[in-house]
Parts: C-alpha cells; structure tokens; sequence
C-alpha cells in the first residue's frame, strides 16, 4: 500500500541526509510521506490531497493550523522582539505570560519557568525537585518515582523516570540512579472497553506505599506522572487513583509532578488534567498546546511554596537560586504566540468545545468495538485509542498497515506499536470526528490479521 514518490529527484537526494526523529528511516526513505501545507483541522500532501490531522500534530496544534490570529501575532512579534535573553533580563510578554499562566493553574502553584519542548520541562521538573530538597537540608532524596508506560520526554531525566522499554533499553545504564516506577494501571482483564475512567485500579496507587516502604521516604524527591498517559495509547487513571497518590505524597513529603504536556492547556476539556480530576500536585509540566505547536515552547508551573524555598537559600541576594535555564527560555516568538493562543482558546471557548465534543468522540469511537481484531478501546477528555491484535512474530505490522490505508483515505492517525491513538483538534466538527472513525473502522477492515491471511 505504497504511496507514490512526491519528492523531486533533489529533495530525494536530500532526504539521504536527513535523520528523522522517532520514524522507521529505512521504510520511510522507501515511501516518503510529505505534506506541504495545512490549514485549520487538515494538512495538504504534496500531490493535493487533504489529510485530517487526527492526533492535532503531535497532541500539540488543538487550535488547527493556520489561525489568522496566531499568525499574525508571530508577525507582530518578530517585528518587535525576535530575541531578548532571559538570564538576567526580561521582557514584557515573558513576565505577563507567567502572570497569565499563574492565573489558570490550580490554587498555590504560581510560580512560572519557561523551557523550550516538554522533555525540557520534565527535566527541569525533575531538577527543581531533587533540589528543593537538597536546599531542606534533605539532600538524601534523590530518587525520582515514574510509572510503567509513562513518557516524560527524551532527556535523561525524563527517560529515567518514563516507563516505555523501548525507550530506555537502548541507553543501558546511562540513566539517573536510583530511580524506580509504579506499576501501570491498565489491565485488559478487568477494564477492557470502559468509556472514561475505570472503576478498577484504584488500590494500584497503594504500589507507592510499597515503594517508599522499600527505599524510605527519605531517599524520595517526587512522584512524576501523566495524569492521563498519552504517549502509550490513552491509558486513563482508575477512579481515584491520583487522589491516592497524592495523599502517599502528602504524609511522606514526596513532591508530585502532574507531567501534563499532552493534557495542559485544554485536551481534557478543563485548563489541566489536574482541573479534570480535581488533584493538585506540586509541580505541573505544559508544553504542546500552550503555542498551539508553532513555535516551540514548554514549562514547569511551581507551588509557591517550592519557589519560595529556592528563595530562602543561605546566599546573598545576588546568587542564584536554581542553576538552571535555557538559551531560549521564554523566548519572545514563543510568548507572543502563546498569549494569542490563550486569547483564542478564551474568545472562542475552546476549552469548553473540547469537552462536548468528548462524548462525541467516546461515542464514535466504542462504535468500533466487535470489529475484527480491536481488543481493547480507551477515551477520556478529547483523546482515544484503540488496540490491535498484532500480527503474530510481527508487532506493529496491522497498525501501520491501517495507518496507510486510512492516509490514503483522507485521515493522518497517530500509532504505536499496535496502538492507534486520536486526539483531533478542538476546532473539529462532529460531522468530522464522526468521518475519522469510519476511516479508520474501513482501514481496521480492510487490513488482513497478518500479511499471510
Ligand atoms: N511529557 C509528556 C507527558 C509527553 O506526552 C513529552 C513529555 C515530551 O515532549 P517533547 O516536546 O519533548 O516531545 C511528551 C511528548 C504521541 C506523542 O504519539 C507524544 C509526545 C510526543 C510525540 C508523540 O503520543 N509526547
Ligand atoms: N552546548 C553548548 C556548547 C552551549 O554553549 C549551550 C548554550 O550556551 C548549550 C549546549 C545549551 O543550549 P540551550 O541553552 O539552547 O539548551
């Protein structure tokens, strides 16, 4: 099911020197995919067609592409600040961004530090825990708990705490030491099929209990997790499960990093997934949403009382606190667009559109449930998966297949292994969210169990 070469016989040469991220090379240089525009909830391949952009980029454009008012907020801003550093000097969209982002978060977490992606925030999270500590007088704690399935990003940090195998084998023993994972809340068996969150689970979080019973609270900087694991195929927490989590924090004096660069800034249909389950933890990760994916941006939003212990270090005032920052930290392109972001998000309600179109898309998507070889479908917030039986001795071979079948019909879905993952943007229609699911129930048809049937 290949599609034709859109490449001129250049680029083709050129695509020799290009190294992509997280993308089969060797199968993508055989059949290049390449789109050359996009507008609102669709991309334009290079040979014309429109491709309904199912995941909304990488979790990161909900808005659609294209908004004239992101655009011309880019525009304005390159015209007037294109660049300021942030060590030592500021600038106005930067300090009012904080502001802004202060405003929307849960109560007590008021402090704002800006980083370029979500891998940069994750470890910078992971950073301000272990030395919030240390400046306690509790250096011992060190270790960073993270969860099976979890996707924290690429840096060390966030490869250390994440829990995809695949992610992490290749780096051996180069990771953070003494980190340790809770185990994953999915279980097939007992929530196969649940719509929302499942009522199973909830005594999972008690594994903590275990943990710091094992290692002693005392060696224990944070608890870092995806209130809904994203990456891994919309894996929902069972009801009450970070509620517990946060109480174990509480009484042993973990910190809890909510990583929420897939669910901050509207996928769950409130600001944060820590809205959505009524949970707050200490330390909160955004990225993605908060630029509408056009200029890279990403951040850790901290409790006050955090910051407040960074500031109260034994130094003189003109020692820095936290040894931490980065080249482009609250850059100005990347602030201009994210106050256009939140204007647009404001003015045209789309957080709230987000959260009725989620029973829209729950409903569209259980549909498919008794097709052949779905085992296993999940939705929360605007954001699903469906599971694939895989092809016996060739793991992800029926996903990429429904893949490509449901390009060439029109819809750019999202799969892992043989996982398909949906989070469409929040401008989609529901006559749209209803299209992407029978494309993908006629790919899920049309492709055999294995490349033998
Ligand atoms: N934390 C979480 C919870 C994420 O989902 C990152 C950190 C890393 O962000 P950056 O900006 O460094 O990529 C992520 C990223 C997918 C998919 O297919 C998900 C992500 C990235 C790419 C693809 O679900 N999440
Ligand atoms: N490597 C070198 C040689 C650098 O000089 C710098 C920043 O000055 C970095 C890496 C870090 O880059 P960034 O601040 O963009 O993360």
């Amino acid at each position: 099911m290949s599609t034709p070469n859109p490449l001129s016989p250049a680029d083709q040469a050129a695509l020799e020197n290009y190294w992509l991220p997280f993308t089969p090379n060797r199968y993508f240089k055989k059949n290049p995919k390449v789109v050359v525009g996009a507008k609102g909830a669709y991309y334009q391949t290079a040979d014309g067609k429109q491709l309904f952009d199912a995941l909304s980029g990488l979790w990161c454009t909900p808005l659609g592409h294209g908004n004239p008012r992101i655009v011309e907020a880019i525009t304005k801003q390159a015209q007037t600040l294109d660049y300021a550093t942030a060590f030592q000097i500021a600038h106005p969209g930067a300090i009012r961004l904080a502001g802004r982002i202060a405003d929307l978060a849960p109560e007590g977490l008021n402090k704002v530090f800006f980083a370029n992606s979500g891998s940069e925030a994750a470890d910078t999270a992971i950073k301000m825990a272990i030395a919030y500590h240390r400046i306690r007088g509790e250096g011992g704690r060190f270790r960073i708990i993270g969860r099976e399935r979890g996707y924290h990003g690429v840096g060390f940090g966030g490869v250390s705490a994440g829990g995809l195998v695949a992610n992490r084998k290749m780096f051996g023993t180069a990771m953070l030491p003494g980190v340790d994972h809770l185990p994953h809340t999915w279980n097939p068996k007992e929530m196969a099929f649940t719509r929302g969150q499942p009522q199973w689970g909830t005594h999972l979080a008690d594994e903590l209990e275990r943990l710091v019973g094992l290692h002693d609270a005392s060696t224990i900087a944070a608890v870092i997790v995806e209130p809904m694991q994203g990456s891994t195929g919309v894996v929902v927490p069972p009801v009450g499960y970070l509620q517990r989590l946060r109480d174990i924090c509480t009484k042993h004096g973990i910190l809890l990093i909510f990583d929420e660069v897939i669910t901050g800034f509207g996928r769950m249909g409130t600001t944060f997934g820590a809205d959505y389950f009524g949970v707050t933890p200490d330390l909160i990760t955004f990225a993605k949403a908060i630029t509408n994916g056009t200029v890279p941006m990403g951040g850790v939003i901290a409790k006050d009382s955090i910051y407040d212990t960074f500031m109260g270090i034994q130094a003189p005032d003109y020692a820095i606190e936290f040894l931490h920052g980065y080249t482009y930290s609250g850059h100005p392109m990347a602030t201009g667009v994210a106050h256009a972001v939140l204007d647009v998000m404001h003015s045209d309600g789309l957080i709230q559109r987000a959260g009725e179109l989620a029973p829209v898309l729950e409903e569209a998507i259980h549909s498919l449930k008794g097709e052949p070889g779905v085992t296993d479908i999940r939705n929360i917030g605007l954001a699903a998966a469906v599971d694939l039986e895989p092809c016996p001795g060739q793991p992800g071979w029926r996903a990429m297949q429904v893949f490509e079948h449901a390009m060439q019909n029109g819809v750019l879905l999202r799969f892992s292994a043989d996982t398909i993952a949906m989070g469409p943007p929040f401008i989609s229609t529901p006559d749209e969210i209803a299209k992407m699911v029978d494309v993908l129930r006629a790919a899920i048809r049309a492709v055999p169990a294995s490349p033998k049937s």
